[in-house]
């Protein structure tokens, strides 16, 4: 509409003006000729009756004069007529205009004084009216008086009026054809070769090649409808012949690296690009409320650490919650923007969500129920009717949202952890041609525990949509596999780690999630001068630094790790003043009462050991509590000679990894609890028990005491690990497995 009206509004105003100033010219005329064409009729009727009056007057004939004036009563037009003795009285007037003496006329001695005519436009009553006034001379010159002929004029104005309605008639017409006119011209012009170009364009995103005919415009939109044709047709061949050149490469490559990761996207998924889902986006948008400015911050997430360096490498589409304040500022028309801000490689689509479905979806569901059944730390989850309804309904509108991006034809779909356990059902409602994976970034609880879980076999029916479930250990697989042989009716094929119910087979493979390897460190001599900076601001020359990098979260040991920091120092008082345990804590759910319970014990508790050791410069920990960028953190970790990861439960953790990858030096000992999924491949790091607070000080000691050559030896061990098994081999591996289950 607004496109109609722009273009049609200046004509239209221009019509409209030229149509008013012709009608108001024309009524114009119109009155001046009607008004003429009275006045020449009064002054003719006027001298008709001057014969008769001059009679009248000159006899004084009263009765005559009424009978005179009575003659006009019923004259069409002409409404009265008056006679006036030669002193300007009045003898007689017709009987409407009864009231006509009481106005005053001081014309009257005028026209006695001048012998001659006058005529006057008046208001008299509600009406307008024109009176001629002729002096009735004798054949001697003498005034004998005067005779008036008085006339309505408001059929004149009424004539007016008629015009007038016309031509608002007329314009109205004139207009509502000219809209029409302009709907049309634009529909033919415009916006249908628009929307053929538009449905052209969708297909080749889709990919639905059957259905893009050839564009057959004509004029500047054919021009540009060649263009686009021609573009799209280049695109086609390049990534086509990408894809091939991609699958000679990957043969003789065996290292993965992000550009090996991007030739195996381009051969195996070719014109088709992923769709990863996750809760946490990777980039937020916040404005500071105290500079007024907005940022654009990486949230402190292993999934975000993991996954967008892979969305890095494939590009793609990925789907998460725009949960900054300012996120609405930064989003295009499809609720999309292209990330990193700075050098945009992949897209990031944002879902909103209202506070109540944050609350009940998010909050409630996710992090009160699922997280707390999957991770065992003996924090007891919360399963409320109303979350679990909110988090169905989220899941829908999640699977709306990705439905929306998918291309007509293989279409690939990563849905990421324990906030989307339904996604995968909801997708295969609508698509099911679909390949659709999930990846479980938190333990597998056993069947034990999760049957606790009011919602098991919902929640069990939904992850079955899908075709491939991943977890970060076997372990994890098997306790899943063992879940849904006992609570649901399927059958779980051993052999080939999958569970089948009906005609759907769900692989369930355990792929153990990295971060993007050893690449990317700043040169060591840069390295270093942060490192100096670090231990001059916080007096860390000379003493041993341990290192812990946590959102605070109660699955993240915390509070074990500043006990056995504390029974550490207390058991082996010769570290005193000698060794420093320094902690980035990033706030984590905050609006969960168990967190911010956490929040306030841990603080706590760091000022009360803080005071116990007290000694002047001295304090042996440091408690740094906010959010810190990877490029901070990084410095942090080269000067941490111990780095501890004491989680009393944790499905991989990528702080361990991140650690190894930043000792580019071969320094540094990882203390890693043996419940993290991380343990299983860093074997070559101190192992602990968070529970056992005497153990975990113990470990602390051996890796303070730990002799130089075996620190190189371990680090050089787990930096191997680290290295080989990086992010990108395991997307590998997820694409792999994906693509051999993709349906043609
Ligand atoms: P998280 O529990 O978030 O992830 P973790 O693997 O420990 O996982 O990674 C935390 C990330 O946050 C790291 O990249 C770290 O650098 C960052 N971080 C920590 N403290 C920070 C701070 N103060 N400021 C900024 N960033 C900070 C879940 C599972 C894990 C699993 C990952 C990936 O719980 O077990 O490893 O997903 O699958």
């Amino acid at each position: 509409m607004k496109r109609i009206l722009t273009f049609a509004l200046p004509l239209i105003m221009i019509t409209s003006l030229v149509i008013i100033i012709f009608a108001v010219v024309q009524v114009r005329l119109e009155e001046e000729k009607l008004m003429d064409d009275l006045k020449r009729k009064a002054a003719t009727v006027a001298e008709v009756v001057e014969l008769s009056a001059g009679y009248v007057l000159s006899n004084n004939d009263i009765p005559g004069a009424e009978r005179l004036v009575r003659k006009f009563q019923n004259k069409k037009n002409i409404q009265g007529a008056a006679l006036y003795d030669k002193d300007g009285n009045l003898i007689a007037i017709t009987e409407r205009f009864k009231d006509w003496k009481d106005e005053e006329k001081t014309y009257y001695q005028d026209v006695l004084k001048t012998r001659s005519a006058r005529d006057k436009l008046s208001k008299f009553k509600k009406l307008y009216v024109y009176s001629h006034i002729l002096p009735v001379i004798d054949d001697r010159g003498k005034i004998l008086g005067m005779v008036e002929m008085i006339y309505d004029t408001s059929y004149v104005f009424a004539r007016s009026m008629d015009f007038w309605r016309n031509i608002i008639i007329t314009l109205a017409s004139l207009l509502v054809s000219l809209l029409l006119i302009a709907v049309f011209i634009l529909r033919r012009m415009f916006t249908a070769p628009v929307q053929r170009l538009t449905d052209w364009f969708k297909h080749f995103q889709k990919g639905e090649t059957s259905k893009m005919h050839g564009l057959k415009e004509k004029g500047e939109l054919g021009a540009l409808a060649s263009e686009v044709e021609d573009v799209a047709l280049k695109l086609r061949v390049a990534r086509k012949t990408m894809s091939e050149d991609a699958s000679a490469r990957l043969e003789k490559e065996d290292i993965w690296t992000e550009e090996k990761l991007k030739d195996l996207v381009r051969a195996k998924l070719g014109d088709s690009s992923m769709v990863i889902v996750s809760n946490r986006e990777p980039f937020m948008h916040v404005l500071d409320e105290k500079t007024g400015q907005v940022k654009c911050v990486r949230p402190a997430s292993g999934l975000v650490a993991a996954i967008d360096p892979i969305m890095r490498a494939c590009g793609g589409t990925w789907v998460a919650h725009g949960s900054g304040n300012a996120d609405r500022q930064f989003v295009n028309s499809k609720d999309k923007l292209g990330v990193p801000p700075e050098d945009n490689r992949y897209i990031l689509k944002r879902v909103w969500l209202t506070p109540e479905e944050e609350n009940g979806f998010y909050l409630g569901f996710a992090n009160e129920g699922l997280w707390p059944l999957c991770h065992i730390t003996f924090t007891r989850p919360i399963f409320r009717e109303a979350d679990w309804q909110m988090y169905k309904a989220v899941n829908q509108k999640f699977a709306d949202s990705i439905i929306e991006e998918l291309p007509a034809r293989n279409a690939f779909v990563f849905i990421q952890d324990y906030h989307f356990t339904l996604l995968g059902k909801m997708i295969k409602e609508k698509r099911p041609d679909a390949t659709v994976a999930l990846f479980w970034h938190i333990p597998w609880p056993n069947t034990e525990v999760f049957s606790t879980c009011p919602y098991q076999a919902e929640i069990l029916d939904g992850m079955l949509g899908c075709d491939l479930i991943g977890f970060h250990v076997q372990y994890h697989c098997n306790n899943f596999l063992e879940t849904a042989n006992r609570l649901l009716e399927c059958r779980v094929d051993n052999e080939k780690n999958s569970i089948v119910r009906s005609t759907k087979e769900t692989l369930v493979r355990p792929f153990p999630i990295s971060i993007a390897g050893l690449a990317g460190e700043p040169a060591p001599g840069r390295a270093d001068a942060q490192v100096e900076k670090i231990k001059r601001e916080f007096g860390l020359e000379n003493m041993i630094v341990a290192v812990g990098v946590d959102r605070i979260d109660y699955t993240k040991g915390l509070v074990e790790r500043i006990l056995a920091v504390d029974r550490f120092l207390e058991k082996y008082p010769e570290y005193q003043k000698k060794f420093v345990f320094l902690q980035l804590a990033a706030p984590s759910r905050t609006r969960i009462k168990r967190y911010s319970e956490l929040l306030d014990e841990v603080e706590q508790l760091v000022e009360k050991k803080n005071k116990k050791y007290s000694d002047g410069a001295w304090q042996p920990i440091i408690y740094l509590k906010r959010y810190f960028t990877p490029e901070e953190i990084r410095p942090f970790y080269r000067a941490g000679d111990i780095c501890v990861v004491s989680s009393l439960h944790d499905g991989m953790n990528l702080v361990a990894k991140e650690y190894v990858a930043a000792k580019s030096d071969n320094s540094g000992v990882l203390v890693l609890s043996k419940f993290t999924g991380a343990a299983r491949e860093l074997t070559d790091a101190v192992q602990i028990n968070p529970y056992s607070i005497e153990e975990f000080a113990d470990a602390i000691k051996f890796a303070c005491a730990m002799p130089p050559e075996e620190i190189t030896k371990r680090m050089e061990n787990l930096r191997r690990q680290v290295s080989e098994n990086n992010v990108y081999r395991w997307a590998a591996k997820i694409i792999n497995n994906l693509t051999s289950l993709q349906k043609t």
